[in-house]
């Protein structure tokens, strides 16, 4: 891969292997404080063994930049729970890649989630 100055990381595909609560998880994305996912309504309800597009582009990269996306589940009736983060970094590798959640272990004992990425 070239190098670049700066790159787009795209989230292209969300595994769901393990749900947390009864299920379903109520999940959505964070990143830097933000929600990036989904754009049009709070939550995504997902169910174990599903894969879900995500189509997110998260622009001014840089190669070697720690980018660590949050993923939460989302309650009616309690706090949102963190489920766990996806960390990745451009390395100068051409993807795509797949990173596994690193579970969340305070707020959550079950939930086992992949994403599939790649880099502009
Ligand atoms: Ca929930
Ligand atoms: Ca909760």
């Amino acid at each position: 891969m070239p190098i670049q100055k700066s790159y787009s990381l795209i989230l292209s595909r969300l595994h769901c292997y393990f749900v947390e609560e009864n299920e379903y998880d109520d999940v959505y994305l964070k990143f830097n404080g933000k929600k990036i996912w989904p754009d049009n309504k709070k939550q995504q309800p997902v169910m174990m063994d599903t894969t879900t597009e995500l189509d997110v582009e998260i622009k001014d990269i840089s190669r070697n930049q720690e980018v660590v996306i949050e993923l939460w589940d989302w309650d009616l009736l309690s706090l949102n729970d963190k489920l766990g983060t996806f960390t990745m970094v451009i390395d100068g590798n051409s993807g795509p890649f797949s990173t596994d959640m690193t579970q969340n272990k305070k707020e959550t004992t079950k939930a086992k989630y992949t994403i599939d990425w790649d880099i502009i």
